[in-house]
């Protein structure tokens, strides 16, 4: 066995991706953190099958990516997506762990960073999700800065996402981000968005107006041979959005019991989701499951447009 053959990595296409590969079709992928550690089940599972068939309406194919039992999953049948939604022990898997969750044959979840490394190994060009992780309030304390950072600079993905979420320090977000030379294109708007609400009052570095005007960014990147990947910020939908103002209010209380409780590292991103979503009795959810959706249609769109 030569050193570039690990023994022991096992990988899983499902059907859909085996095929859509083999003919060259576009392809989406998608996290699955946002799945287990993100959102209460059911609200989970409807949010993850309702994504894929958008994806499907839109002409491409959606890869869910996640570790089962030690296995690479790049897609995953209805009965494995429908199993992890109800997965109370997976972990949650980054750059860091990916590849400890295979070599153990455990079952994690992987973040933006994490299904970024899986998609780009499986030549996918296309990541949506809700919110990436990002630099936390309190960071010059805490040093809790997300890898999904670094990895969007070194991985050629284009991820789209609603923005950065108010519990994270967006400003000093977008600086990293500009320190590590990861383009943060806005779609349709001239301010970067936050997640639950279309607002946060910062300028966004770059806007596109249209999928097929980010497809041929991302690809002249390439033909520069700039590496690494690109931040599509996709603004949640008017009708679903829950305003900036009344957001500040529920991430400040979210905060504090943050605080009471000592919550550090990885837990923090989803503690601080499962907070806000008690105090707002759920209606943060539903504006999560409407702002998904929203990004997976735009993602499929780019794919398309990538051809
Ligand atoms: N933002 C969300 N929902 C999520 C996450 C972020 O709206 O579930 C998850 C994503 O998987 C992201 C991860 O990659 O949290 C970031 O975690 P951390 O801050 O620990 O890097
Ligand atoms: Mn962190």
């Amino acid at each position: 066995m030569t050193k570039s053959q690990p023994a022991l990595l096992s990988i899983a296409y499902s059907k859909e991706v085996a095929a859509a590969k083999q003919r060259g079709a576009p392809i989406v992928a998608l996290e699955s953190t946002i799945i287990t550690h993100g959102m209460p089940y059911p609200g989970n599972i409807q949010m993850a099958e309702s994504v894929e068939q958008i994806i499907r309406d839109q002409g491409a194919v959606p890869a869910t990516i996640a570790v089962l039992h030690g296995t690479l999953h790049i897609g995953l049948e209805k009965h494995e997506l429908e199993a992890l939604a109800q997965t109370t022990d997976a972990m949650k898997v980054s750059r860091a762990d990916i590849a400890f969750a295979i070599a153990e044959r455990r079952t994690g979840a992987t973040t933006v960073a994490a299904t970024m490394i899986a998609a780009d190994y499986a030549g996918i060009k296309v990541f949506a999700t809700g919110g990436i992780g990002g630099v936390h309030r309190g960071a010059e304390e805490s040093f809790d800065i997300s890898a999904d950072l670094t990895e969007l600079a070194r991985t050629g993905v284009i991820v789209v996402c609603a923005g950065a979420k108010a519990i994270l320090d967006i400003p000093k977000t977008l600086e990293v981000l500009e320190t590590q030379g990861v383009p943060v294109v806005t779609f349709g708007s001239t301010e970067f968005p936050a997640f639950w609400s279309r607002a946060s009052g910062l300028k966004s570095p770059l806007s596109l107006n249209s999928p097929a005007a980010i497809a041929n960014f991302q690809t002249t990147r390439e033909q520069l041979g700039i590496a690494g990947g690109m931040l599509v910020a996709n603004p949640v939908p008017e009708e679903d959005e829950i305003s900036s103002e009344e957001m500040e209010f529920y991430i400040q209380r979210a905060l504090s019991h943050a605080e009471e409780d000592e919550i550090s590292g990885k837990s923090v991103t989803p503690y601080l989701l499962s907070k806000i979503f008690e105090i707002t009795e759920g209606r943060s959810l539903e504006t999560n499951i409407a702002l998904v959706r929203n990004n997976a249609r735009l993602a499929a769109e780019i794919a398309v447009a990538l051809g």
